[in-house]
């Protein structure tokens, strides 16, 4: 480890080069000014660079480290993508290490599923136990009929490896929980999903994300910088009035569902008034006649109804966001608000984006740069005897084949259609505090001979699993290298290395991988160390390892703007396509044309997800830290309607929906629409063995039903509808 300390000169010395390369760099940043000012006082502790791993964003880090124990943990100031800045949850992830609900060895189910009662087990027994049922669910159920999950890391290319030796399609990420139906959409508009430069953007639409709570590293940060410094105008769309809403300059709590019809009419008036550059229409994009007809009937009195926002409002945000193209754009988002159309929606936000001609140009969508880290190749068995598709293919006509759709995997698995899986592998991942309708999740559970789960903590889809193992914390482990982007931030690659021995038994996902495949005789497959496999990653990126080991990260500059000059998009017309002819061909909409959302039924609201600053989905609630400032959640309920329905501020309410019930306190406000009520994630956990998260609250997936995308199978998760009442005592 003592290679990768940083001597105190040694990060004086970085700080000056770094002061010396920002000033004519390619991305000169008012974020990090402050980040290179901040004096370094002389300390008794060890610096280590890592990466965050509280979010998916891996902000570089410096550990401080003394007598072997994490004492604090900076922003690693050379890191641009996250522009030298670590937020309260990386601040928190301290936390992660020294827990005392921390998972400390492997752990055996002896009583029912979900009942909690434990058996300590060595780490040899437990992996030839894990080993042996997953040769058993192969042999009776063929190699598909063993199912694997694994959430964001940079470990999860070890699950997919193994999955995939092992002989089964069946793996899902977190990402049909999250962003699918996005990407589809914009790689479906302009041949690739894009990054947003904020930075540069004259104006920014904010519909449905929420940048100053959800951060999205460089995304939070430059847009910051670019109101407050360059004068970017930030109108906001959500029915909550969220931190992002109130830094804006406009927010319209727009009717929850109907955001489409909000881009179809800016898109009216671009097209009617003749707002767009035809020159850069006619080179660079396919469809402008077929959008121009589809677009009359969505003018801005007909959007005004549905979106409950002033037609003149639609139609001035639609002058004002064309004037300022192509340094404008819809920002793209992420998660989102998502619907069962969610995919079209988000066509309607890039065919805006296309008519803006904001595509490769400064404050618009960039294209992905490639960072230059090689992969480490194998060449996968072929098993004649095994099922020949995914068990959640065909249900969809456009899923993602390497991230599934988890809930349209667990419907096959309730139904045994089209075939049996019996067999479950999870590692970083919490589907049943994540994927909306949790009975379900138990049902599919239940259905399983043998669930193997790999966390860090206690987590419930753990507590409802046979065996547990528990794994290093990101502070504790070699991970092999990532590439990481980020608009105009330079494309990069980071790499973690231990900065404490770790604690208890855990052990790395690879470890327990590799040991799995050596007992299955698929040992070739893991015939190397993380050192190893990051000596290939690197091969072709000059003194990369030595740049990682003095800066904590290494950048490969590139060019950022016009990398689309002269050549073609990866499309059907080879153009930006506001009219999808793959679409056409495939019988899907290839215009987004608008439904009205289900209306709320009387008396009832519809459930609305989101996010805090403090919290990241369902693994933060029980962190000690962070939970100061959530101790439990509360339901946003609007002012008018709790004084209707009689509740008072902070009263105990009874929350029902087509799939459950839970019971937390009223949060009565201001800042959420009549029609809607939200909650936070991550609370009322059912494992005990999450002391702050347990009976604490309420948990939102109880409450949510699992609708999806037509189109990708990506949960739609705000079409849940609610009754609130008060508890009767
Ligand atoms: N209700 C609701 N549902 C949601 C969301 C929401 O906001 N609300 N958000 C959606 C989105 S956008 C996403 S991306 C998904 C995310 O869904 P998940 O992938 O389930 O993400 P988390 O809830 O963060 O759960 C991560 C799990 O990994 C464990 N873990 C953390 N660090 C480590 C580690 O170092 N090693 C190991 N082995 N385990 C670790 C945690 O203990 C936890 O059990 O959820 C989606 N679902
Ligand atoms: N602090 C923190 N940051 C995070 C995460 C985290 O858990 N915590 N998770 C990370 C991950 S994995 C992701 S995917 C991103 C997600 O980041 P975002 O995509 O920004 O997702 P949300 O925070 O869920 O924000 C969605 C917003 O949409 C609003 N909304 C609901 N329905 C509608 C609607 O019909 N129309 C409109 N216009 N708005 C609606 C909600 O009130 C909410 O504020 O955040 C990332 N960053
Ligand atoms: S945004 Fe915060 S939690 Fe996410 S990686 Fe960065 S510092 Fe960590
Ligand atoms: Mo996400």
């Amino acid at each position: 480890m003592s290679d990768h300390k940083i001597s105190r000169r040694d990060f004086f010395k970085a700080s000056s080069l770094f002061a010396a390369s920002a000033v004519g760099g390619p991305a000169v940043l008012g974020g990090l000014k402050k980040a290179q000012a901040a004096p370094v006082q002389a300390a008794p502790w060890e610096s280590r660079f890592s990466a965050c791993d509280m979010c998916f964003n891996k902000c570089g880090l410096i550990a401080r480290v003394e007598d072997g124990v994490v004492k604090k943990l900076d922003p690693n100031p050379k890191f641009l993508k996250s522009r030298g800045m670590l937020c309260a949850r990386g601040n928190a992830g301290i936390r992660q290490v020294y827990d005392p609900d921390r998972l400390k060895y492997p752990m055996l189910r002896k009583g029912a599923r979900g009942e909690g009662k434990w058996q300590r087990i060595p780490w040899d027994e437990a992996l030839d136990m894990a080993a042996q049922k997953m040769q058993e669910v192969r042999e009776k159920y063929l190699p598909c009929g063993h199912l694997f999950s694994a959430g964001t890391d940079l470990h999860t290319q070890f699950v997919g490896r193994f999955a995939e030796v092992y002989g089964s399609f069946n793996v899902t990420s977190h990402e049909s929980l999250c962003l699918v139906s996005n990407n589809r959409a914009f790689l479906d508009t302009f041949g690739e999903v894009p990054f947003a430069d904020v930075l540069h953007s004259k104006y920014v639409i904010m519909c449905g994300a929420n940048r100053f709570e959800a951060l999205v590293t460089p995304d939070s940060m430059d847009l910051m910088t670019a109101m407050r410094e360059h004068g970017c105008k930030l109108v906001t769309l959500d029915p909550r009035y969220t931190k992002t809403a109130a830094l804006s300059d406009e927010w319209h709590p727009i009717k929850p569902g109907t955001d489409m019809a909000f881009m179809l009419a800016l898109a009216h008036v671009i097209i009617h008034e003749k707002l767009y550059d035809p020159q850069w229409i006619a080179e660079k994009t396919y469809g402008i006649e077929q959008l121009a007809e589809h677009v009359k009937q969505y003018t801005p009195q007909f959007a005004a109804e549905e979106c409950n926002i002033p037609a003149e409002d639609i139609a001035r945000i639609a002058r004002e966001l064309a004037a300022a193209a192509p340094s404008a754009m819809i920002y793209p988002g992420r998660r989102s608000s998502d619907y069962e159309d969610s995919t079209q929606i988000r066509r309607a936000f890039a065919i805006v984006n296309g008519l803006l001609g904001n595509w490769d140009r400064p404050g618009g969508l960039l294209a992905a740069r490639a960072v230059g880290l090689k992969g480490v190749p194998y060449d996968a068995p072929w098993y004649d005897d095994n099922h020949f598709e995914r068990v959640d293919g065909n249900k969809v006509p456009m899923m993602f084949e390497h991230e599934g759709s988890f809930l349209i995997t667990r419907d096959a698995i309730l139904a045994d259609d089209p075939y049996e899986i019996r067999g479950w592998l999870v590692y970083k991942t919490n589907p049943m505090g994540t994927a909306p309708n949790r009975q379900k999740t138990i049902e599919m559970m239940n259905k399983m001979d043998f669930i193997t789960v790999i966390d860090i903590a206690m987590s419930d889809t753990a507590w409802f699993a046979d065996l547990v193992l528990p794994s290093q914390s990101y502070l504790e482990r070699y991970d092999p290298c990532s590439g990481l982007q980020g608009s105009s931030a330079c494309a990069c690659v980071v790499k973690r290395d231990p900065v404490v021995d770790p604690l208890y038994e855990s052990r790395p996902c690879f470890d327990i991988m590799k040991d799995l495949a050596n007992r299955m005789e698929l040992g070739e497959y893991f015939d190397f160390t993380i050192p190893e496999y990051r000596e290939k990653q690197l091969e072709e990126l000059p003194h990369a390892e030595e740049i990682l080991d003095r800066d904590g990260v290494y950048y490969n500059p590139s060019k950022v703007y016009g990398i689309y000059e002269g050549k073609v998009y990866k499309t059907l017309s080879k153009k930006i396509e506001l009219y999808n002819q793959r679409y056409e061909k495939m019988g899907i909409d290839p215009l987004p044309s608008y439904t009205p959302p289900v209306k709320v039924p009387k008396n009832q609201f519809r459930l609305i997800i989101g996010r805090d600053a403090m919290t990241t989905q369902s693994s933060t609630a029980n962190n000690s830290l962070l939970n100061e400032f959530n101790p439990t959640n509360t339901l946003w309920i609007n002012t008018a309607k709790a004084q209707q329905l009689g509740i008072a501020n902070g009263e105990t309410v009874v929350v029902s929906s087509p799939v459950g019930t839970q019971e937390l306190q009223a949060e009565v406000t201001d800042r959420i629409r009549e029609d809607a009520v939200y909650m936070l994630t991550g609370y009322n956990t059912l494992s005990t063995m999450q002391h702050l998260a347990h009976g604490n609250g309420a948990s939102i997936n109880e409450l949510l039903v699992d609708d999806y995308d037509t189109v990708t199978g990506n949960a739609s998760m705000h079409t849940t509808f609610v009754t609130v009442t008060r508890k009767v005592a």
